[in-house]
């Protein structure tokens, strides 16, 4: 279906005067398939739906590995991940670090740089993208790098047997080059990255008493479940009922279930905005590591396999029905 981005900003965004208009890209990343006449196909095959779709072309704002012409100067780059099910571990081509500025909620404390950055769906990235120092003629492109498929996809318990979706030529964590960005063209404009791009809380201690709710994430009589329940848009058990404006430690459990089947889950909440508190367990080799950011405010949380990921949340002052559920659209 159709897909966009909508940015929000606000005065503490506008003050930082970081790079606006013509230097703020926003690049959606969708992979899908085509038939022969090039037709999106859409399958419903049942490991496409146990998995997630899977596409094996990977689409930039609706283009296959666009070219973007810029200048040697400094540019805001946005980019969501609208895939289905396909999450990406980017990076430059050349190496160079990966400067983060914020993620779904909006600004961090401080740029933070890092050779990865892992980007499940729904998943929002704010980038700085200095060309500053490039002569005319450089290219740079921003890939996926490989990952084991282990580490984000279907694992039956024990046997370590990673299992792709079957209909794509595209699995789950091979390398894929997404977009390049050429230097066309010098235009001499200093931008300065703010040492500090916002205020708040960096480690959120959760005040005493504060309400632990766990929710294990499991495969079970062929169906992925939360806290036992399958997905149901409008059933409220009364562990999801919370007074409004509460605040509450909520830890997703990803430890499988009894067919031992373990994926990567992105948890993503409506409505509010929250804190990750602590991501525990997990396999410590798990190249996907290396990409997250979870130092900001956050609407997506990627659980990896075996982890334990503590969120906290205060909910809505407005009473009503929200959503929560894993971003794998299938
Ligand atoms: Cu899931």
């Amino acid at each position: 279906g159709l897909a966009g981005l909508l940015i929000v900003t606000d005065d503490e965004d506008a003050a930082l005067n970081l790079p606006s208009g013509e230097q703020e890209l926003s690049w959606m990343l969708q992979d899908r398939r085509f038939d022969a006449k090039n037709q999106l196909v859409y399958s419903t095959a049942m490991m496409d739906m146990e998995t997630g779709f899977l596409g094996d072309r990977v689409l930039v704002s609706g283009k296959e590995r666009p070219v973007f012409s810029l200048a040697t100067r400094a540019y805001r780059v946005r980019v969501l991940n609208g895939s289905n099910a396909r999450v990406y571990k980017l990076g430059w081509s050349d190496g160079t670090p990966i400067t983060v500025l914020g993620v779904d909620g909006g600004l961090l404390e401080r740029p933070r740089s890092q050779a990865f950055v892992t980007l499940a769906p729904a998943q929002r990235l704010d980038m700085w993208l200095d060309l500053s120092q490039r002569p005319v003629g450089a290219i740079l492109e921003l890939r996926s790098v490989a990952f084991a498929v282990a580490d984000a996809g279907i694992v039956m318990g024990g046997m370590m047997r990673g299992m792709t979706a079957g209909g794509s030529r595209l699995p789950l964590g091979a390398p894929v080059s997404l977009l390049t960005a050429r230097v066309a063209r010098k235009e001499s404009v200093a931008s300065r990255l703010p040492d500090r791009l916002s205020t708040f809380d960096r480690k959120p201690q959760p005040a005493a008493g504060v309400p632990i709710r766990q929710i294990p994430l499991a495969f079970q009589a062929m169906q992925w479940t939360m806290a036992g329940r399958r997905f149901d848009m409008a059933a409220v058990a009364a562990d999801e009922t919370v007074a409004p404006g509460s605040t509450h430690l909520w830890e997703f459990v990803n430890g499988g279930g009894p067919m031992g089947m373990q994926m990567a889950h992105p948890i993503h909440i409506h409505g509010r905005q929250f804190r990750i508190v602590s991501r525990s367990g997990g396999n410590p080799a798990n190249s996907l590591r290396e990409g997250l950011v979870d130092d900001g405010w956050t609407d997506t949380v990627l659980v990896l396999p075996n982890e334990t990921v503590r969120a906290q949340v205060t909910f809505s002052r407005h009473s009503g029905l929200f959503l929560y559920h894993c971003h794998l659209l299938e």
